[in-house]
């Protein structure tokens, strides 16, 4: 056995040098493409690197029959020059073929139609585990379907992407009777928190005709208390200001006869542990119904790894995703949600008060996470 490399400035070139060195049984073992000489980076050549290897028993007899990759191509002697040219054509294009299967070993080997759904999952940041979970049983679900249509398929596929959400279903806090329902938002600063207890709130006193409170512990920034009053007055339903833990269970008591008080507590960055401790002494304060942890859906998957460990011990009761209306990439609110298992309850998709929210529908998000 010879091995020989071959460097030329394109497969043509190597095929032929290959060929009249080694002959037209030359297999070609490896294949590499490369850049060299210019100047300062400039006017780089391109060339191909081909190692070859050939039988040394065999004859190199005349341009009869030609081996690739293993792979037998019948040559007849009577073949003109344009026809050789051709063959070498054909085997680039293999070439090509196999260098770009190489590039593709790292990813889950689909049929066609699974490589679809996985690039689907993938460009919505779905990870790569949970995606080729989700991509695997819907193919061994299809394979047994009755109806082999696309509308059939994408129906597997969305039950299948439905299934995780479905076991972690929202339910309100029960309404006790004599009692306000406490509901506290808290969250990272700037994701809307103000914003949605303005929606909800709005929601609660104007369509269903509750009698309602609005209590901020946000006392860092003057434009805070001022945002909630403006919305409190807009409203007309009070707004009470709160300076330290004693006064919020103080004031809580003195509102028994509300229906409903939502807590606006100051955004916290999930990097500041004083501020994060100073807020779950507020929440032992509140004993609220519901805490909802309030999320931008414009954060990366990373982010909310890092808000959730920051959380972790608070009691967090469901999550609210505000800014829907700034992204089309779900996936890292679906990755969450799969991984942590909190009920959704509330999405938010834009700045209107109230208008911009509506109950956390998990087929809603599964609907945005399949948009093509
Ligand atoms: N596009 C869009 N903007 C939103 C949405 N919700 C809130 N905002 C905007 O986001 C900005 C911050 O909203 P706030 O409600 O003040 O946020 P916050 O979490 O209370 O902020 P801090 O109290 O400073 O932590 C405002 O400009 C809001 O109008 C939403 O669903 N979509
Ligand atoms: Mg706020």
């Amino acid at each position: 056995m010879r091995v020989k490399r071959f460097v030329a400035v394109d497969m043509q070139e190597a095929m032929e040098k290959i060929k009249s060195e080694l002959g037209n049984d030359a297999v070609i073992l490896h294949t590499r493409y490369f850049k060299e000489g210019g100047f300062l980076g400039f006017f780089r050549k391109n060339y191909v690197e081909v190692t070859a290897a050939a039988d040394n028993n065999q004859e190199n007899v005349a341009l009869n029959e030609g081996t690739f990759a293993g792979q037998k191509i019948k040559k007849d002697s009577i073949k003109n020059d344009h026809e050789i040219a051709s063959d070498l054509a054909e085997m680039h294009k293999m070439m090509q073929e196999m260098s770009l299967m190489l590039e593709n070993l790292g990813e889950p080997q689909f049929p066609k139609m699974g490589q679809v759904l996985y690039h689907r999952l993938k460009k919505q940041e779905i990870e790569d585990k949970i995606a080729q979970k989700i991509v695997k049983l819907t193919l061994e679900q299809y394979s047994q379907a009755s109806l082999q249509t696309k509308e059939e398929l994408n129906k597997i596929f969305f039950a299948n992407l439905l299934k995780p959400l479905q076991k972690i279903k929202y339910v309100p806090a029960k309404v006790k009777m004599g009692e306000p329902r406490i509901l506290t938002f808290i969250g990272p600063t700037g994701v809307g928190k103000t914003t949605t207890i303005a929606k909800l709130a709005a929601m609660s006193a104007v369509l269903e005709k509750k009698k309602v409170a609005l209590i901020t512990v946000d006392t860092y920034r003057i434009a805070a208390v001022e945002q909630l009053k403006t919305i409190g007055d807009i409203m007309n339903v009070p707004v009470k200001v709160i300076f330290n833990p004693e006064n919020l269970q103080e004031s809580l008591r003195e509102m028994r006869d509300f229906d409903v008080i939502y807590i606006d507590t100051a955004g916290r960055s999930h990097k500041n542990i004083t501020q994060v401790n100073e807020l779950k002494q507020y929440l032992e304060s509140a004993h609220s119904d519901e805490i909802f942890l309030v999320l931008a859906s414009t954060s990366k998957y990373q982010d909310f790894l890092d808000i959730f460990d920051t959380y972790r011990d608070i009691n967090v009761t469901s999550l609210i995703f505000t800014k829907l209306d700034e992204t089309s990439n779900y996936g890292s609110i679906y990755n969450l949600v799969c991984k942590e298992e909190y009920p959704i309850s509330y999405f938010a998709n834009g700045q209107n008060i109230p208008d911009d929210i509506e109950v956390a529908d998990p087929i809603k998000l599964v609907q945005m996470l399949m948009k093509e």
